[in-house]
């Protein structure tokens, strides 16, 4: 006699379905309760089609998101709450935009006077071993001040990451540089070498370095550009300017080999702000 699939077997098997029973233990126990296998397969695959139809879609992941500005058009304005920044030059590779307005002739002065008495010539992170040292590819001096550590601080830190929509947590404590005349810093890329040795405890603490800021302070007489070699581009530093750079990976694919070219007369000061891809503790 011919078996007849009734709408309420197929509610059942669905229901197997949902209890995450298998394809497999349902059919068994249907031949278990007399249902022949043809008949059962048919069955299981006229109600699992319809089943399946029912189930959410998959979801194609999110690209990962990384300090970047507005992506709504090519905006030559941001608004980040306090004052408004301008867009002179956007780049997509490398990730590169140079930047007006980023802070005030006030902010670029307190700055250069709270960080004067505090200059120390550079140091690089040595990520053969994960500490520092001192580098005659960087002759610059520098110092660091301490994540909010003082209104002003605050105040340009909660601006930047508005600005690149980035945790201020994630931010390395802002760094200030003074060039005098014949002071460089060679090319470099600012992310960790994956391959070396010192990188693993360099990055235990917040992750890679994704994007930096470096923010001009004032403005040399002649020299100190930020050149980007891969890409035959200087950036001419100028009091509240910035060029704001990503690189989504640690690699030279991301065309942000960089270096701040000799000064040849009066001093050059810079901020740098580097980006980590978590929470920095320093
Ligand atoms: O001062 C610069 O122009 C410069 C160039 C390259 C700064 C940095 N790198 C940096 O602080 O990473
Ligand atoms: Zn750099």
């Amino acid at each position: 006699m011919a078996q007849h699939v009734t709408p309420e077997l197929k509610a059942w098997i669905v229901q197997q379905a949902r209890a995450g029973y298998t394809p497999e233990s349902v059919l068994q126990a249907m031949r278990a309760a007399g249902w022949e296998e043809a008949v059962a397969l048919d069955a299981m695959e006229d109600a699992l089609e319809g089943f399946v139809r029912t189930l959410p879609q998959p979801v194609p992941p999110a690209a990962p998101v990384r300090p970047h500005l507005a992506s709504d058009g090519s905006p030559r304005a941001i608004d980040v709450g306090d004052r408004i920044v301008t867009v002179h030059v956007a780049l997509h590779r490398p990730r590169l935009a140079v930047l007006g307005n980023v802070l005030s002739d006030e902010e670029c002065a307190a700055l250069i006077r709270a960080a004067e008495s505090r200059l120390k010539r550079s140091r690089t992170v040595q990520t053969k071993t994960g500490g520092e040292e001192l580098n005659a590819d960087r002759t610059s001096d520098g110092m660091f001040f301490r994540r909010g550590e003082s209104p002003l601080i605050q105040r340009i830190e909660a601006r930047l990451s508005r600005l690149v929509h980035w945790p201020v947590e994630n931010g390395e404590g802002l760094q200030v540089l003074r060039y005098r005349p014949g002071a460089v810093y060679k090319p470099h890329y600012d992310y960790f070498d994956p391959s070396a040795p010192g990188t693993a405890r360099i990055t235990e603490r917040g992750g890679q370095r994704v994007a930096t800021l470096v923010i001009y302070l004032n403005e040399p007489v002649r020299g100190g550009g930020t050149t980007f070699p891969d890409v035959g581009l200087e950036v001419l530093p100028q009091r509240g300017h910035a060029v704001f750079f990503a690189y989504d990976q640690p690699d030279p694919a991301t065309l942000t080999l960089h270096g701040g070219a000799p000064v040849l007369e009066g001093e050059k000061w810079v901020a740098t702000k580097w980006l980590r891809e978590s929470e920095f503790t320093p």
